[in-house]
């Protein structure tokens, strides 16, 4: 039974000028005002073209008209679906007419907030219909449709039930103090929790791979000054995004730009040149350069064909010498070729113009692979945890190793229960299982209005 007695209302398309948009309706009350608009419920689910007037009888908009049934819809209650002409006039005025008839505006999130809470969706799939919104590349879409389609949520449930056998054998000398755990018990217990956190482990490992896929893989490009690192942004981005000069010193700002390359997104990020002998402004800028490559998960090195190796500092030759970076060596249009690599052969070097396009599409591949080799584990699963799920499989993991590690020492057979109970709690955590309702309405409010 759906657990709300007002029903909400909300435009689920962007506020603009467009061919169609789509105001959404659920709660109890939808029939009634399709019954009221309409003069009777449409069949399920099947689109029906009518006149929306008001209360008043004013005609607003010819709309169609498509109704839900609590049993089939995505909120699990009664659900109106109304699509008239893109003008938000036109909806504002829908809009304000179901107001009048006794919906009430939908806060951000609330349609899917109430499909988590009438059991349609568990939280991690509500997470995934976000992902799936903001998904940019073909990786991230993948992921999280797996998401939206249970994948989290059915290796949590797996999780959750080999826990339960072991806490059931733990618990079950509780209710006799006087006999300690066998040790064949005890062994048998410590094979599921060790087994438990190795895939626990494996879980979370996955972490940085879900912030590669939801905020894009943070590429930084960096080099001497005047290399040509703003002219390949505008090559990788298509158009003259940055500006390119030939005085060195050029970049003082960061400039990002996403772009997919292959099934990955990428945060491009163009820095400041770094000149051995810089003035204080160009220091400044340097610093962050440096700071940039510290975080960045792919580094792309511009180097001058023909020309001298520059003077690096160890933090950007350091972290191109321990891979994820691709050094691109720049202006092959000019003449000379050949650059000297103080780098291992394992770092992919290509040659290119950004002038020309020359090498382009080497380099892109290039990239596309370093990044295909970021998804380390659980290929089969194409589970990505993002920061909520990693916290509480942190969590997770401390409560399976404490209750292992008094296992070992033959502890208090309550002190391993309570460890494992808090594990429990932390996988109920991820699809849902929680009793906090302000984490639950902090989670919803960052949606968009309409979903
Ligand atoms: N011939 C040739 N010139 C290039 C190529 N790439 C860049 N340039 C030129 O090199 C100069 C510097 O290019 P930028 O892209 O501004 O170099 P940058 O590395 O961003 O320079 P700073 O921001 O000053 O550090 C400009 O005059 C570009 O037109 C190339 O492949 N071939
Ligand atoms: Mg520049």
């Amino acid at each position: 039974m759906p657990r709300f007695t007002d029903t909400i209302a909300a435009l689920a398309t962007p506020a603009g000028t467009s061919a169609i948009a789509l105001v959404r309706v659920s709660g109890p009350d939808a029939g009634r005002f399709a019954r009221e608009i309409l003069g009777e419920i449409p069949p399920p689910r099947l689109a029906r073209h009518g006149d929306y007037q008001d209360r008043a009888g004013a005609l607003i908009d010819d709309a169609l008209f498509t109704f839900f049934p609590e049993a089939g819809s995505y909120t699990g209650e009664d659900a109106l679906e109304i699509s008239c002409h893109g003008n938000p006039f036109i909806a504002q005025k829908i809009l304000e007419d179901l107001f009048a008839r006794g919906a009430r505006s939908a806060e951000p999130g609330e349609f899917t907030q109430r499909a988590f809470l009438n059991g349609r969706l568990d939280l991690s799939q509500a997470e995934a219909v976000m992902d799936l919104i903001h998904a940019r590349s073909e990786r991230a879409l993948a992921a999280a449709n797996q998401q939206l389609r249970g994948a989290l949520g059915r290796r949590m449930n797996e999780l959750t039930d080999r826990l339960l056998g072991a806490l059931a054998r733990v618990e079950a000398y509780i209710d006799f103090p006087e006999e300690d755990l066998p040790a064949e018990d005890r062994a048998g217990i410590r094979r599921v929790l060790e087994s438990l956190a190795t895939d626990t482990a494996r879980l979370l490992a996955t972490s940085h791979y879900g912030e590669l896929l939801r905020d894009g893989i943070k590429t930084v490009i960096v080099g001497a000054p005047n290399a040509g690192k703003s002219s390949l942004l505008n090559r990788l981005v298509g158009h003259e995004r940055a500006i390119v000069s030939p005085e060195p010193g050029t970049t003082r700002d960061f400039i990002e730009e996403r772009i997919i390359v292959g099934p990955h997104c990428l945060r491009l990020i163009d820095t400041a040149g770094l000149n051995p002998d810089p003035g204080a402004i160009e220091k400044l800028g340097m610093e962050k350069s440096l700071e940039r490559v510290a975080e960045a998960d792919l580094i792309l090195l511009v180097l001058e064909a023909g020309q001298p190796l520059p003077t690096l500092p160890g933090t950007v030759t350091d972290r191109v010498s321990t891979g994820r970076a691709v050094i691109v060596v720049n202006k092959i249009d000019l003449g000379p070729t050949s650059v000297e690599l103080p780098f291992p052969n394992a770092i992919p070097a290509l040659k290119v113009s950004a002038l020309t396009g020359a090498g382009m599409e080497a380099l892109i591949a290039a990239i596309v692979q370093l990044a295909d080799s970021f998804q380390a584990v659980d290929k089969e699963y194409f589970i990505a945890v993002n920061a909520r799920h990693s916290d509480a499989l942190t969590r997770a993991k401390v409560g399976l190793e404490d209750a292992m590690a008094k296992l070992a020492m033959a502890g208090p057979i309550e002190l391993i229960a309570s460890d494992l109970r808090g594990t429990l709690a932390s996988y109920g955590e991820i699809v849902g299982k929680i009793d906090n309702e302000r984490m639950l309405d902090q989670l919803f409010a960052t949606f968009c209005i309409g979903k």
